[in-house]
């Protein structure tokens, strides 16, 4: 019986297509998808496991973390570090970068992660994800944490698993986009989104309207556009969702189109904040993603992979989705 293209499979025959390639990178998103099946298991699971609520800490950005924070993050870290692929890892829940123990061997790639993101929507059963980046590192030996402060141009693999009604994994090496769903009987992803792409238009926009009285005027014109509806500049109704989960407001972009928006607003400013979103782990896997799939990722006047980042867990504006209007608000931003 013919259960269609594995994601091994898959990663495997891409790589056979670049000269030299050694085989590590496969292996290294090989225990990527590990790490992602294990934790789509566990939040499945939810309570049944215990695994639901509080965690009774912080992490180094002053928010609460989940216990189901902390697991993914530890499944992460031990489905990866013994491979001898990665020089070093970062995650949003560890302060500092993690060194590889010294028993297991290092390797030439950097392994950015936030292990369960939108985890404010776990404990209401609401669709979460697990956000990666993959970096190269030439040099041998443990990593720094200056090592990973590259812009999201210099990314070698990005992608996210949605454990949402199906787990589903969607991947970029930098030849597009492609989709695969966990088949909970087989435990494999297999491919059944294959070359993702983002309508260029589009009418739906996600942004939490409850930050309105803080954005900064080239969004609230924009959004003031959208809802004026028919009547308005735009001449068209537009549709609203906010999920507050980022990788499911991505992956509806990536299936039917859409705006998605947490731009810089005075409220963050106030507190010495660059953003929400964090930049080596949110914002750059997923504006990889979605220039793969046709669309564009901005702070508002610039593109977010060409940054340069500065610290570990840098904040920044993130406006993506679909590539007209995502061009319409740049352009409000360069004239305000
Ligand atoms: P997290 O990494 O702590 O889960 O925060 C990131 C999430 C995104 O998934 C989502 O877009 C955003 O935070 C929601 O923020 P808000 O609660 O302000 O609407
Ligand atoms: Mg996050």
């Amino acid at each position: 019986m013919d259960h269609g293209t594995t994601i091994t499979q898959f990663i495997a025959q891409e790589q056979r297509q670049i000269p030299g390639a050694t085989g590590d990178f496969t292996a290294l998103l090989n225990d990527i998808i590990t790490a992602c099946k294990m934790i789509s298991n566990q939040v499945n699971h939810g309570a049944l496991v215990g695994a639901l609520g509080s965690a009774d800490s912080e992490n180094v950005q002053g928010e609460t973390q989940k216990k189901l924070d902390i697991l993914s993050n530890e499944m992460f870290i031990q489905s990866t570090e013994w491979s001898g692929h990665v020089a070093g890892l970062a995650s949003e829940e560890m302060d500092d970068i993690y060194m590889i123990p010294e028993e297991y061997p290092r390797g030439k790639y950097l392994l950015t992660f936030d292990p369960l993101d939108g985890s404010s929507n776990i404990d209401v059963n609401v669709s979460v994800g697990t956000i990666f980046s993959v970096l190269r590192r030439d040099e041998a030996g443990d990593a720094t944490e200056g090592d990973f402060l590259q812009p999201g141009t210099k990314q070698v693999a990005a992608g996210y698993a949605l454990y949402g009604p199906s787990s589903m994994m969607v991947l970029t090496t930098g030849r597009g986009v492609n989709g695969f769903t966990l088949d909970q009987n087989i435990g494999e992803f297999i491919l059944t989104h294959p070359d993702m792409k983002i309508p260029a238009d589009t009418a739906e926009f996600a942004i939490n309207a409850s930050n309105g009285r803080f954005w900064e005027a080239p969004v609230k014109r924009y959004v003031d556009e959208c809802l004026a509806g028919t009547e308005g500049p735009r001449g068209k109704d537009f549709n609203m969702r906010w999920i507050a989960s980022m990788v499911a407001e991505v992956h509806r972009i990536l299936t039917r189109g859409g705006v998605f928006m947490y731009p810089m607003d005075s409220k963050m400013a106030a507190k010495g904040l660059g953003g929400k979103l964090r930049l080596l782990y949110e914002a750059n896997p997923m504006s990889f993603i979605v220039e793969q799939a046709g669309g564009m990722s901005i702070t508002g006047k610039q593109r977010i992979m060409e940054m340069d980042p500065g610290s570990l867990h840098q904040r920044v504006p993130v406006i993506l989705g679909s590539r007209n209007e995502i061009e319409r608000l740049q352009s409000y931003h360069s004239e305000g």
